[in-house]
């Protein structure tokens, strides 16, 4: 880090001893797994200088902005709809959830049971080492998996400020209303907490910044479509884990400057891996930053991932949100048309998802899929039978995989994913 941000680190409460070993883990993580990739866009570099500044130089923005009078409201779910924050002039930004962190603590709220997102969630919280959690002026929870419902009771006592949306699990019209009616409540407390009216204008404007990061990561996606693939997963993945953090303009130029070299990689027909690369679709739960385990073990043994059916990848930006009708309660009404349409395992039945990877394996000429399931979580391992039985209906080659985010069973995955991809050449 090229700065000294101790002092705001202790102003904002963390611990300072246990935030400097976790940022040590990070960035010998960071180091092993991304620097060490062979023939990476040169473009990736501004998001190595993100990664290296995730809890300096962007902290010390966001502490700036929330001089200058801007809330910070901070999520753990794409359902949060960031167009309404921005539209109130604050700053929508994803909590960390991506690594072990405090367990024993973490154990004395929640049961061991729980997946390790949830976990990981609450040892950040517990171990003072988020910088985005103690900067946050409201934190959204969500009424998804029954693991978090349960987990944000407890969550109330520890962090201030919790709010939580209830969500629908059924796509009715008894649902719909349900987010109809969560959202307007949202559009209120964020109205409230920024003493701002959300406006027709402001709304449109939030859509637009908001739908300019998504078509840059469609554009990335589409290029991904290419053989060889011009940029690995783990960098793809690095890029949709950054949209969560990251000033959202700025996110937009640096993805579609990659998408530039990107181009010019296609037309020279540079890749990342050789053509013959069995090409894998990684789908099923989100990984946030530092969850890299599983796409390294994959790339490291002979594979490419050229798409992520996950909410930090398609799942979550794949709809853009209508900005051209024009009162706030059309452009609410298109807001709630786009989030309807996720297909999280939460919702039941979930058919939606299933066609989704189905059309995924085509678009991307994938060999075989990979279905990572956090242990513990429900929705996303129940869900990984259907999706197997639809991927075998149709001759995909697919390997379900539970892990955790512990570094225990990397030997043994690894064995198994080599005999998979062994098994698509
Ligand atoms: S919209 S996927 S971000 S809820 S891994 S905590 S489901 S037990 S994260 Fe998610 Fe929103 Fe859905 Fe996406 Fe529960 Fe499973 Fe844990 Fe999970």
């Amino acid at each position: 880090m090229s700065q000294d941000y101790h002092q705001m680190w202790s102003d904002l409460g963390l611990d300072l001893d246990a935030h400097d070993a976790l940022l040590d883990v990070l960035s010998k993580a960071y180091g092993d797994i991304y620097l060490s990739q062979n023939h990476r866009p040169e473009t990736m570099q501004y998001f190595d200088f993100v990664m290296s500044e995730v809890h300096g130089l962007r902290i010390k923005e966001l502490l700036d902005e929330k001089e200058q009078g801007r809330k910070i409201i901070g999520s753990y779910c794409v359902f949060v709809p960031e167009e309404i924050v921005l539209a109130a002039n604050a700053t929508l930004i994803g909590l960390c959830s991506g690594a072990d962190f405090a367990t024993e603590e973490v154990e004395q709220f929640l049961p061991r049971n729980t997946c390790a997102l949830i976990k990981s969630s609450f040892g950040f919280k517990l171990g003072k080492v988020c910088p985005y959690l103690e900067s946050a002026d409201l934190v959204v929870g969500e009424n998804t998996c029954d693991g978090k419902k349960k987990a944000y009771e407890t969550l109330n006592d520890l962090v201030k400020n919790l709010y939580v949306m209830d969500l629908p699990q059924v796509k009715s019209n008894q649902g719909r209303k349900l987010l109809k009616s969560e959202y307007y409540r949202f559009k209120t407390e964020v109205e409230n907490l920024t003493g701002k009216t959300i406006t027709t204008d402001a709304l449109k404007k939030g859509i637009q910044i908001v739908n300019n990061k998504r078509k840059a990561i469609h554009r990335l996606s589409n290029l991904r479509r290419s053989n060889p693939s011009p940029i690995s997963g783990l960098d793809a993945l690095l890029t949709n884990q950054v949209f969560f953090y990251d000033n959202p303009e700025r996110f937009t130029d640096s993805v579609n400057k990659i998408c530039d070299e990107l181009e010019q990689r296609i037309k020279q027909k540079i890749g990342v891996f050789p053509e013959s690369t069995p090409r894998i679709l990684l789908s099923g739960c989100p990984m946030a930053v530092p969850n890299w385990k599983l796409p390294w073990i994959i790339e490291s043994s002979g594979a490419v991932i050229v798409g992520e059916e996950s909410c930090v990848g398609e799942r979550g930006v794949r709809n853009l949100t209508n900005d051209s009708v024009n009162t706030v309660d059309e452009l609410m009404e298109a807001i709630i048309d786009r989030y309807f349409k996720i297909d999280c395992a939460l919702f039941t039945p979930n058919p939606d998802r299933l066609n989704h990877i189905k059309e995924m394996v085509e678009a991307y000429t994938v060999d075989g899929v990979i279905h990572y399931g956090l242990q513990f979580c429900q929705p996303y391992i129940m869900e990984s039978i259907p999706v197997e039985k639809v991927l075998e209906k149709n001759s995909i080659p697919i390997l379900r995989v539970e892990t955790d985010y512990s570094m225990e069973d990397v030997g043994q995955l690894k064995t198994r994913i080599e005999a998979f991809i062994e098994q698509l050449k």
